[in-house]
């Protein structure tokens, strides 16, 4: 398949690079860590390497150099779409290059074989209590599914080799991508459809295909396409990204690597931040208007309600951004061209307006910014997506479209098992005192 042999190509010049750096300048430094990141979750050690996406603080991510319009621009569209179908966004992040039409149909093709999911992995998911969180139940599905990894297969068969496990994991990583919307809308509609599942249509794309399984129309093709590549990468440092490739680094196949990443974007300060988003704006509505408009003050007050209840302001505030996130832009700029009167939109829209001054006031946070999932939800619930607790399922799509990039890469680039160094408290005490380690 070409793409394989794109890949293949971009590593065989790649790994030159890799090993010139290892090899010539590997004691060169990048960096130092203070005490403040040892115990502040590492933030801004420079010691993770990715070509898929780069997060600027100002500016926001690139994926492959490219800004978020500029992609979008960029890449061939879908059929009667103003977005491009993920298939054509797969082939640009496994390898830097925008597609031929020509190309996204090979890929198109190539999904079409791989997105059957395994009938005993829905039997699994069926067999879990109803009210389990979705999140739950995809991460299961996916950890389900690791019976069918080649790469796992590979390792076993005791003809191991560094230089083509790559293929492998590409295998997998094209599967699971191919097959997450397809256990993602079973579990929609298991959950909250009464179990009455629809069938993949094969004639469409990847979004267009989730959207037909969840039972939308054609608007929310486009809906489905623009969320899954938003949110597919962050760069590497991620809870998500970075737990996938951790637990990938001890050759865990694709499939546990993936289902661990699941597990950290559940966590509320990560990707289940879009559910409490919707959750926050809809409880402020029931609490604070009781049918009237909303207006800045009574957003003022809720949000230091909020505040001063110890709890944070989803959707706002980052770890890496200091700026306002431009997925969330780019999703605001779809809302106001295709629901501008939406009365959640305008809610919205009007805490956008109050809360990075509430949070300046507040004084804590270092980013007082909506990200991503301040504006998500919004998008969901106008199309009639209303069960919020599904909206980290979608996250969750469209992220494993960079987990698995970045997987393919890791392995066709050979890198390590990933092992920092702890220390003990008592040992940054004496460092403490005597100014600094010597
Ligand atoms: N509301 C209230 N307080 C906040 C917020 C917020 N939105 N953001 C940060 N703070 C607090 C934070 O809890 C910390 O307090 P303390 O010193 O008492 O521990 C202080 O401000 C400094 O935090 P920062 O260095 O600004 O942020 P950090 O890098 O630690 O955390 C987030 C980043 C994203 C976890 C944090 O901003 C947050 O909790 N935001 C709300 C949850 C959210 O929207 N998460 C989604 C992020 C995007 N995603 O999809 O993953
Ligand atoms: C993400 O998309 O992973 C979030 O914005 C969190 C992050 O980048 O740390």
């Amino acid at each position: 398949m070409a793409l394989k042999e794109a890949v293949r190509r971009k590593l065989d010049e790649f790994r030159p690079r890799i090993a010139r750096l290892t090899k010539e300048h590997g004691k060169v430094k990048i960096d130092e860590v203070t005490i403040e990141q040892c115990i502040g979750g590492a933030r801004d050690i420079r010691c993770l390497v990715t070509d898929i996406s780069y997060l600027d603080p100002q500016e926001g991510i690139r994926f492959r150099g490219k800004t978020i319009p500029e992609t979008f621009a960029s890449l061939p569209k879908a059929p009667g779409s103003e977005y491009p179908a993920v298939e054509s966004f797969w082939y640009f992040l496994l390898t830097g290059e925008v597609p031929t039409q020509a190309q996204v149909d090979e890929v198109l093709a190539d999904w079409k074989q791989r997105q059957e999911v395994p009938a005993y992995v829905f039997e699994i998911i069926r067999a879990m209590p109803r009210d389990s969180h979705p999140m739950t139940m995809l991460s299961t599905g996916i950890g389900a599914m690791q019976r069918e990894s080649k790469f796992a297969a590979y390792y076993a068969s005791g003809s191991f080799h560094k230089l083509n496990a790559w293929e492998y994991v590409y295998e997998d990583a094209c599967d699971i991508v191919a097959r997450i919307p397809v256990l993602a809308a079973f579990i929609y509609n298991l959950k909250y459809r009464g179990d009455v599942q629809r069938p993949i249509d094969p004639a469409l794309d990847m979004g267009a295909n989730f959207a037909q399984m969840i039972g939308q129309g054609k608007e929310y093709m486009d809906v489905a396409r623009m969320y899954f590549i938003l949110h597919s990468d962050h760069e590497s440092g991620n809870v998500s990204a970075h737990t996938t490739h951790l637990v990938h680094s001890a050759l865990s196949d694709p499939y546990l690597s993936y289902a661990a990443g699941l597990n950290g974007l559940a966590g509320p300060l990560h990707g289940r931040a879009n559910q409490e988003v919707l959750d926050w704006t809809l409880k402020f509505q029931e609490k604070y208007l009781g049918g009237e408009e909303p207006t800045r003050e009574l957003i003022t007050k809720a949000l230091w309600d909020t505040l001063n209840s110890g709890q944070v302001i989803p959707g706002y505030g980052h770890a890496v951004l200091r700026k306002t996130d431009p997925r969330y832009t780019s999703q605001r700029e779809f809302c106001q061209k295709h629901l501008p009167g939406d009365p959640l939109f305008k809610l919205v829209s009007m805490i956008f307006e109050v809360a990075p001054g509430v949070l300046t006031e507040h004084g804590k946070t270092k980013n007082p910014w909506p990200n991503v999932d301040a504006q998500s939800g919004v998008i969901q619930w106008h199309y009639g997506v209303k069960e919020w607790d599904f909206y980290t399922v979608l996250f969750g799509v469209g992220r494993a479209l960079g987990c698995m990039a970045n997987l393919t890469w890791d392995r066709g680039l050979g890198y390590a098992i990933e092992r920092p160094k702890s220390v003990t408290t008592g040992m940054l005490e004496q460092w403490a005192a005597e100014g600094g380690r010597r």
